[in-house]
């Protein structure tokens, strides 16, 4: 391998391993990492998944796929040779950043715990050319720039494959590009397929800014993730997206299957289509449009398509689910509109109730109702999300077809959220249960018997201290914030939305720092840390950022408050910081209101780190709590079925709160005080405020009382520091249950049926 990587980079730089740069020893592992993956064969099955999601949230890739083909070890000893370090050579890499969130990051966890079982599957999605906007902070603000991510050299693989994609105004046609896949030391590999437009021209956007002219479609239909739908033209642009995602997928799998010599009055023993949410709903219509083309009847084409696909639900926040009027398909994709339209016809004719329509009154096609009439299964993300869309937001969907939904409980890859993230931990586990839990993860378990070992309590908190200093200096040299690595770390990262909460924890930075400048100091000093983009028209996610970083100022900079207290937020927060920042975190913040968080899944991987979860009893912390026991973490708030009353007899006031009680009162009023307004935009707070005071529509301040008693205890139990380590040692003892290989396995199993 030395001599490889020299007789490379000889060839190409005219230079060694001793005297070349960091890039060109980037460029050489790129190009070795991906002729290993191009020989390794392609996972072959009869029926073949194909998971069709807007977002791939994949990170970096370097280290990963060596992992995955069994060459880390080898290269970074290499390097280590020459003084080297691999993971100074991959933060070159650039982070594409193909999603949001939780979605998008869900995805990618997902291709790898498919390769990872040999299952045929890819993934099917687009080639943004600059994804998600990347997040600068001026003057305590989010300010979106564009995020230009692909190079001349990339893992991005331009293919033969090339469709025309035919839209009311014109035609385009696609290009494909692939990523490799490889599974976890299989030897082979699956693909991600990203379908792009030639005509596409970066130069549209001619600042570093995130506007263009969103009506110049073959121009800039891979520009932008989610480019600013609150305008016509914006939602216009998204159904172009979408149609364009899904008849390239649609097409790539009728060709496919052909080839393979399937039978397409039999797809669905070929072929599996996983939905991911409503964006790529228009699959269905599609591929019953492409075998009404080959000679099927419409009932036909709708049984098969029928057996084929299958539906994951996401969120039940009603601003979430998409119904797009009827007029703008038709402007987009007028050949959809009849079959919509038909569709919608069967549902009425077996005298459906109303509320599962897909046409609404309002002209509105509602893409879930599609979903789940024309697909066979219906999933949501976490027991109680599941439980939720049964009883109430689908129920009526439900009592038809109660034999469609199941719950698949969302799972991380601990490739990346272990092996890679923390090999620390990785190495320290190993040497006390040795390596099963790298391939089956339920063997964490063995971990349990050295709960009362006080050596190995002691060794997770060296490394706890080790990851801290990490990132300390990680965040010095990006940030130029300082973090005190003797603190405790206590961490929300997570998209900003209110039913998150991040708001709520503010007013707990506020009550911490009332009672320090009162002389009431904490046996340790605590680091608050966030780590959120806000959608660039959400106005009030964008003050709570605002908010977060005037407190950062204030505590930063107040001697008398900084050796205790520290409100810092990281810039542009991406799967590259959360594989820095979770490995140190002592405190996992998961404090939705109960009912609204569908799943999460960063409280799982803060949990297979050792991070204690503070939360409501909401996704997948439910099952958390249930895997480790009232001990090992700390719950409070109301329960989702006292919110869903709430909202239900629209009986929560939040001035019943900030009326009433004196302490919620005055901290909320901090917001606008003199300490607050004169760093910040009095604009944006006094907006908060107001929000908070009059409207509050996630009930923080119901809440908010049980969160401070919960958290105080919380950093009150941290000092002793045998049992906490006890609490952490059990988190990631029972952590097996959540690695997406179980996820994986069940879907197969349910949904997707592939050997
Ligand atoms: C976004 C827009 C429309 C529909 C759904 C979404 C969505 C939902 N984006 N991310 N989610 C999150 O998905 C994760 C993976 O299932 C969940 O863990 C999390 O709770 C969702 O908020």
């Amino acid at each position: 391998m030395e001599e490889k990587i020299n007789n490379m980079l000889r060839a190409k730089f005219g230079r060694n391993l001793s005297d070349c740069t960091k890039e060109e020893i980037f460029e050489v592992l790129l190009c070795i990492t991906r002729e290993k993956m191009e020989q390794e064969p392609r996972i072959e099955g009869k029926k073949k998944l194909y998971y069709i999601s807007a977002e791939f949230l994949i990170g970096k890739l370097l280290s990963n796929n060596l992992i995955n083909l069994g060459l880390y070890d080898e290269i970074n000893t290499i390097l280590k040779k020459y003084k080297l370090e691999l993971s100074d050579i991959e933060e070159l890499e650039l982070e594409p950043s193909l999603g949001n969130g939780g979605l998008g990051r869900l995805a990618a966890c997902f291709l790898d715990s498919i390769a990872t079982l040999q299952l045929c599957g890819d993934g099917v999605g687009l080639n943004y050319h600059f994804g998600l906007f990347r997040q600068e902070f001026v003057n305590n603000k989010q300010k979106e720039v564009k995020n230009p991510w692909i190079r001349t050299e990339s893992w991005l693989e331009r293919r033969p494959e090339s469709f025309e994609v035919p839209f009311r105004r014109f035609t385009l046609r696609s290009v494909m590009y692939d990523i490799d896949i490889p599974g976890y030391e299989t030897g082979n590999c699956n693909r991600l397929h990203l379908f792009d437009l030639d005509s596409v021209d970066d130069n549209m956007v001619t600042d570093d800014s995130i506007s263009f002219d969103m009506d110049d479609i073959p121009h800039n239909l891979t520009l932008f993730l989610y480019p600013d739908d609150s305008t016509r033209q914006g939602q216009l642009l998204r159904i172009y997206q979408q149609y364009f995602i899904v008849s390239n997928a649609a097409q790539l799998i009728l060709k496919e299957t052909e080839e393979r010599g399937g039978d397409l009055h039999r797809l669905y023993d070929y072929v599996a289509v996983q939905i991911n949410d409503t964006h790529p709903s228009m699959v269905i219509p599609e591929l019953i449009r492409l075998l009404q083309n080959r000679g099927f009847s419409m009932n036909e084409a709708i049984d098969v398509v029928t057996k084929t696909c299958a539906y994951t639900n996401h969120t039940i926040l009603a601003e979430a689910l998409e119904k797009w009027p009827i007029d703008y398909l038709a402007e987009v994709v007028p050949h959809l509109i009849p079959i919509i339209r038909e569709l919608d016809a069967r549902v009425r004719e077996k005298k459906y109730p109303e509320s599962t329509y897909i046409i609404d009154k309002d002209n509105r096609v509602h893409m879930a109702h599609m979903d789940i009439h024309y697909g066979h299964s219906v999933n949501g993300v976490a027991a109680l999300h599941t439980k939720i869309l049964e009883d109430t937001e689908l129920h009526n969907f439900y009592e038809l077809y109660p034999e469609k939904f199941n719950n698949k409980t969302n799972g991380i890859t601990f490739r990346r959220w272990l092996i890679y993230s923390n090999p620390e931990l990785t190495n320290f586990i190993e040497s006390l249960i040795g390596g099963g839990f790298r391939r089956d993860a339920m063997e964490l378990e063995k971990l349990l018997k050295y709960k009362d070992d006080p050596a190995v309590l002691h060794r997770l908190g060296e490394i706890r201290h080790h990851n801290k200093r990490k990132l300390a200096r990680y965040l010095y040299e990006t940030q130029n914030l300082s973090l005190d690595v003797d603190s405790i770390l206590d961490v929300q990262v997570k998209r900003l939305h209110e039913y998150k909460r991040q708001q709520m924890n503010c007013l707990y930075a506020i009550y911490k720092y009332l009672e320090i400048k009162k002389g009431n100091l904490p046996a340790r000093p605590i680091t608050m840390l966030f780590g959120a983009k806000a959608a660039p028209a959400y106005i009030i996610a964008k003050d709570i950022i605002h908010l977060i970083l005037c407190l950062q100022d204030l505590t930063m900079n107040d001697p008398e408050v900084s050796p205790y207290l520290r409100v810092m937020m990281v810039e542009n927060y991406n799967v590259t910081k959360a594989s820095h920042i979770i490995p140190a975190a002592d405190i996992s913040e998961q404090i939705s209101l109960a009912s609204k968080e569908a799943s999460g899944t960063s409280n799982m991987k803060f949990m297979l780190n050792g991070a204690v979860t503070l939360g409501t009893e909401d996704g997948a912390n439910v099952e958390i709590h249930q895997m480790v026991g009232d001990d090992n973490i700390y719950i409070f708030g109301a329960s989702s079925d006292k919110v869903v009353d709430l909202y239900e007899k629209a009986a929560y006031h939040p001035e019943d709160y900030y009326d009433t009680d004196p302490l919620i009162h005055k901290l909320v009023d901090f917001i606008v005080g003199e300490e607050m307004v004169n760093r910040g935009d009095p604009v944006c707070l006094e907006r908060l405020h107001h929000e908070l005071v009059t409207k509050d529509w996630f009930m923080t301040l119901l809440d908010l009382k049980d969160y401070i008693a919960t958290k105080e205890k919380m950093f009150d139990d941290f000092n002793d520091r045998e049992s906490w380590y006890k609490k952490e040692l059990v988190n990631i003892a029972k952590a097996g249950y959540f690695s997406s290989d179980r996820t994986i396995e069940q879907y197969n199993k349910d949904i997707w049926k592939l050997k």
